[in-house]
């Protein structure tokens, strides 16, 4: 045991001393001992970590009753964040950045004979998201917490939450993230808060004393919602906001009854049933599935919520909700919520009493809701039959929404059954179903997109009958992150020589950072630039070693592309690219080469099959590229296993080139381009998302443009010949010549023949040869910037330096202006 009187901090500072806290070292010494019972002679790494995690969330817990307080105590607007997924990922070393207390937390650490960074190693990721929806609902929380907005996070405690990839023999294998066992520190469970919610059973109707006709919801078979909230501090700003998240459990009074009827094991099983609502995470995006657990997921966590929102307000106002729909908003992510239009009505309907008209107004004033995607098959469809079964009483409403929109269109546009048909709530046919994202955009009174591009497909599109129907509805907000987690935690060394150079006031404004640019033509300058990127680069080197075993070389341009692996994505357009080089390096083609390490990571979703055999291709021409002797110095391809939050926290400040390479159209914004240019990577990306905008900001001449517009690729799908243009170029010809020909794994012939076929079909969506010689060029362009590394840094600067707009803190604004009408509080 080290020293048992730990020296005293300087960091001490008022809030802490009231709330009766000592210096950080005695309170890792105190949780240590106390808390934790951990009394040995050699300190358990583990164990350190949670004595650690306990001493700053007790810090947090201060600031976050002071939060609380200020809410409950004012009669302003509040929003809440409505999402199946956040993906948080580490909580202790964003805690310590927010709090500032590196320096004492780092003493601290020392006298234990360990470092921050071996600590912070213990924690495991809080992989409750897929991807880009989640991880940028995480990004927002932590924005509104620095705005000082009143938004509390809703979402769903998964007891396993996104898999854990392994590769095995080249293949993707799927392992369960029990992220929850040895405990989780940065929650508070409220079982005082917990919430009954209702499935299966029927409707009644009757009419009231009034003789009002009305529904209610019988015979339903009921769970508990219970709530555990998790801080979400802001950036040294005193505020800590709320995170709340439901884990589902049995009612007692089921359990009892069953016990009372000698059915023992029975009370158990259902015991269960009701826990597994909130027991793992659905691993799939953009493909919906239709299962009725995930419905189940969803009614859970949307009715839970709601309810909890009119519990405080009618503890808070009594059960007049005259000024409800101006008070409140729920933010919408995605359509996976969408339920919420039909539940809030039901609840103001059936529990408070309310007539339609009042709890429809309210309603469509309160709710909005962001789309994600523009993939028909992520458009979230619900049979009518499963969902009559399980929500009875929101299926009743939902028909009741639709007939009454129906009348509404018909008034409008007299004589249009087709009309009608297009943009019914409930597609007819033999086996009708919800569509979500109609039901979503009839109960909201805003409908947004994520990128400009995006929201402009969105009206011409996708949504084109109702944009003409309500043109002020829809509205674009263009997606950001977070600088505080994307560049002051994850890359210290560049944090410091930012804020030596232009000051620090773009960790809160980032808008700020602008003020670099002109450094960009300082050579002594760029030489620290480098020096970080090249400090970060070893550090992706050792990760990368110890996970795959293959050795990056310091000197290589690091061309990365990470995030899910799907077709749109075009992962197999990098692939084509790095056989294409590999090609040229065994003719001896290689006259104006650089050397690059190439990284690719990402999960499939576990259904997915093509994205797996996209995976197996990668590992398989990796095993051929880093064999090859030729090849050696010039060429490395990885594929990095269980891409998750904290290894982009590696991977982002080491990357000189982020690959942004999705089919014109398809990307609705993307947010790990942003990650890359904050940290000072170059582009090579088409004109998709979020991408357009990033080009906007920091000019032509310092990103890699290639391949068609989102215009072009209809206009080539259709008349798409890719066998001729296979045929009138070499290159693409001796690539898809070396795949077919089962160079890249010569012992199970016709394995990529799935993938090979595709690219030759003439109805491939996403149009990969297409864009192949475009590709290849802008490369070749990538590689000739690269060999100026004076140009390159400069270059490299820019990109951050331009970086302000796609601060997760503008986007958070634009919302709270724009949408929520809701101010900090202060
Ligand atoms: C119902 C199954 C399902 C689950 C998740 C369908 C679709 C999704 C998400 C919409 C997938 C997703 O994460 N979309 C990404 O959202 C990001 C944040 O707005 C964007 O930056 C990405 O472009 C978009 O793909």
């Amino acid at each position: 045991m080290p020293n048992s009187s730990p020296k005293t901090q300087a960091h001490t500072d008022m809030s802490n001393t009231e709330a009766g806290l000592g210096p950080v070292d005695q309170e890792i010494y105190r949780h240590l001992n106390f808390t934790l019972g951990h009394h040995h002679e050699e300190v358990n790494k583990e164990y350190l970590y949670r004595a650690l995690a306990i001493s700053v969330r007790d810090r947090l817990i201060a600031q976050w009753n002071d939060t609380q307080e200020k809410m409950d105590g004012t009669e302003r607007k509040r929003v809440y964040y409505l999402s199946l997924e956040f993906l948080i990922g580490r909580s202790l070393t964003n805690a310590i950045l927010n709090l500032d207390l590196e320096d004492s937390v780092r003493d601290a650490l020392q006298s234990y004979g360990t470092t921050l960074e071996e600590a912070a190693e213990q924690e495991h990721d809080a992989g409750l998201g897929n991807g880009g929806l989640g991880r940028l609902a995480a990004c927002f929380l932590d924005s509104c917490a620095n705005l000082k907005l009143p938004v509390v996070g809703y979402g769903i405690r998964y007891e396993y939450g996104m898999f854990n990839q392994r590769i095995e023999n080249g293949r993707q294998v799927e392992d369960p993230d029990h992220w929850l066992r040895g405990g989780n520190p940065w929650e508070l469970a409220r079982p005082e808060d917990s919430r009954r919610i209702h499935f299966y059973g029927n409707t009644e109707y009757g009419v009231d004393a009034n003789g009002e006709p009305y529904g209610s919801w019988a015979n339903s078979y009921d769970v508990l919602a219970v709530p555990y909230d998790m801080p979400i501090p802001g950036f040294r700003n005193g505020t800590v906001n709320t995170l709340r998240l439901w884990k589902s459990s049995a009612t007692a009074e089921f359990n009892l009854e069953e016990f009372n009827a000698g059915g023992y094991s029975e009370a158990v099983a259902q015991k269960n049933l009701a826990e597994q609502i909130s027991m793992v995470l659905y691993p799939n995006d953009s493909s919906e599935n239709g299962k009725e657990l995930r419905l189940k997921q969803q009614y859970f966590l949307v009715s839970a919520s709601l309810q909890d929102v009119l519990h405080n307000w009618v503890a808070q106002y009594g059960k007049d909700f005259t000024n409800f729909g101006e008070r409140n908003c729920f933010q919408l992510n995605d359509t996976h919520p969408a339920c919420a239009v039909p539940e809030l009505m039901r609840l103001l309907m059936d529990e408070y009493g309310l007539g339609w008209d009042k709890a429809w107004k309210i309603t469509t004033s309160c709710m909005a809701y962001t789309n994600h995607t523009l993939l028909p098959e992520a458009l979230e469809r619900w049979s009518v039959s499963l969902y009559g079964r399980l929500l009875p009483r929101l299926m009743d409403i939902i028909r009741e929404i639709d007939a009454r929109f129906m009348k509404e269109l018909a008034q409008k546009f007299p004589n249009q059954p087709e009309l009608y048909g297009r943009m019914s709530l409930i597609d007819g046919g033999h086996d009708p179903h919800v569509r979500m994202a109609y039901l979503a955009i009839v109960g909201s009174f805003s409908v947004n997109g994520v990128a400009g591009l995006h929201t402009e497909l969105l009206k011409s599109g996708l949504f084109a009958d109702f944009y003409k129907l309500w043109p002020k509805k829809f509205n674009n907000k263009t997606n950001g992150v977070t600088q505080r987690r994307w560049l002051s935690h994850c890359n210290p060394g560049l944090r410091d020589l930012v804020t030596e150079t232009i000051g620090s006031d773009w960790q809160t404004d980032l808008e700020k950072i602008s003020d670099l640019a002109p450094y960009a033509e300082d050579a002594s300058f760029r030489t620290r630039w480098q020096a970080v990127k090249r400090h970060n680069k070893s550090a992706l080197i050792d990760y990368v070693a110890q996970r795959t075993g293959v050795h990056f070389g310091l000197d290589a341009l690091f061309d990365v592309q990470v995030k899910r692996i799907h077709e749109y994505k075009r992962q197999l357009l990098n692939v084509l690219h790095v056989i294409h080089l590999y090609d040229r390096i065994c003719q001896g083609d290689t006259a104006d080469m650089v050397p690059r390490c190439v990284l690719i990571g990402g999960k499939a979703a576990p259904g997915y099959h093509i994205a797996k055999l996209i995976i197996k291709l990668i590992n398989d021409v990796a095993n051929v590229v880093n064999n090859e002797p030729k090849a050696n110095e010039l060429l490395k391809l990885v594929f990095l296993p269980n891409y998750r939050v904290s290894a982009m926290e590696v991977i982002c400040p080491a990357t000189e080139l982020s690959e942004q390479i999705s089919t014109a159209g398809k990307e609705a914004s993307g947010t790990g381009n942003m990650k890359f240019m904050m940290n000072g990577a170059l582009t090579i990306g088409a004109l998709d998302g979020a991408n357009i905008e990033i080009r906007e900001q920091v000019g032509k001449e310092n990103f890699f443009l290639f391949g068609q517009t989102a215009a072009e690729v209809a206009k080539t799908r259709q008349a798409y010949d890719p066998n001729a243009i296979i045929a009138g170029d070499a290159d693409v010809e001796r690539v898809l010549t070396l795949l077919e020909g089962g160079h890249f794994n010569p012992t199970e012939p016709g394995i990529f023949s799935v993938l090979t076929s595709g690219l030759r079909n003439p109805h491939d969506p996403w149009v990969t040869i297409a864009d192949f010689r475009s590709f290849i060029d802008a490369q070749k362009a990538v590689n000739k910037a690269y060999t100026d590394q004076q140009d390159w840094n400069r270059m490299s600067i820019l990109n951050t330096a331009a970086s302000g707009w796609f601060s997760s803190d503008r986007t958070i604004q634009q919302y709270a202006d724009e949408i929520w009408n809701v101010k900090p509080l202060n």
